[in-house]
């Protein structure tokens, strides 16, 4: 077991939850007047995870990227006038590096949960995945916002608009469809996990859900 997975097991050891609830949201800053956000995007396999991040960080569509890679990228940005670095991490169902990808969810400030509107196996597959999230984390309560990406794909459309909004109710947590292809709802959907984010971070009550797994914005 390496020094980080020994951590991580100390950390979420069950004598500390509020402890390790408290450093597992702990923003760190980039400066004064900058605080870090990490986000995981997670979904299934050919979702548009990628496109989604590559889309927010470098503004073009990306039509075929290395599938055997969980890669982070950062950005500064500007959300709600506060400047902040984001960091985002993307993770597949069933990827390798397991290790590694529960230090980037314990350490995660808020989730992407993405499926594709054309898959109704990508939809379903998520609250395996956000399961998986809420035991890494120790919490019922995870700032989350939920996509139903591809949405240029109406003819496709195997997930109603509907079912994606039944879902994010029960979750408590924002939804977006999205369409990584034309840019839509691409800053907006990430802009919403750092809100969400935010509101842990400054400790709101009402903002709170202890049934759901999400924060509400
Ligand atoms: N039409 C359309 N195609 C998309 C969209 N987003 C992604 N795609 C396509 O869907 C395929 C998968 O996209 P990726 O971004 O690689 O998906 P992913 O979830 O990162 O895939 P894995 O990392 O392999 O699980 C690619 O061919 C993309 O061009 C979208 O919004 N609309
Ligand atoms: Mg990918």
């Amino acid at each position: 077991m390496s020094f980080g997975e020994v951590s991580l097991a100390l950390l979420r050891c069950s004598f500390v939850p509020s402890l390790t609830r408290s450093l597992a949201h702990h923003i760190s800053r980039v400066s004064d007047d900058m605080a870090e956000y990490k986000i995981v995007v997670v979904g299934g396999s050919r979702v548009g995870k990628s496109a989604l991040v590559i889309q927010l960080i470098q503004n073009h569509f990306i039509d075929d990227y290395d599938p055997d890679i969980d890669d982070s990228y950062r950005k500064r940005v500007s959300i709600d006038h506060e400047p902040c670095l984001l960091d985002v991490f993307e993770y597949r169902k069933g990827s390798k590096h397991s290790a590694r990808r529960e230090q980037f969810i314990f350490a995660a400030h808020a989730f992407v949960l993405v499926y594709s509107i054309t898959s109704r196996e990508s939809f379903l597959e998520l609250e395996e995945l956000r399961q998986e999230i809420l035991r890494i984390k120790g919490t019922d309560s995870v700032p989350m916002v939920l996509v139903g990406n591809k949405s240029d794909l109406e003819d496709e459309r195997q997930v109603l608009l509907a079912e994606g909004t039944d879902v994010a109710e029960r979750y408590s947590c924002p939804f977006f469809e999205a369409s990584a292809k034309l840019r839509i709802n691409v800053d907006e959907l990430f802009y919403q996990a750092v809100r969400g984010s935010r509101r842990v971070r400054d400790d709101l009550p009402r903002s709170r859900s202890k049934r759901s797994g999400c924060v509400s914005t």
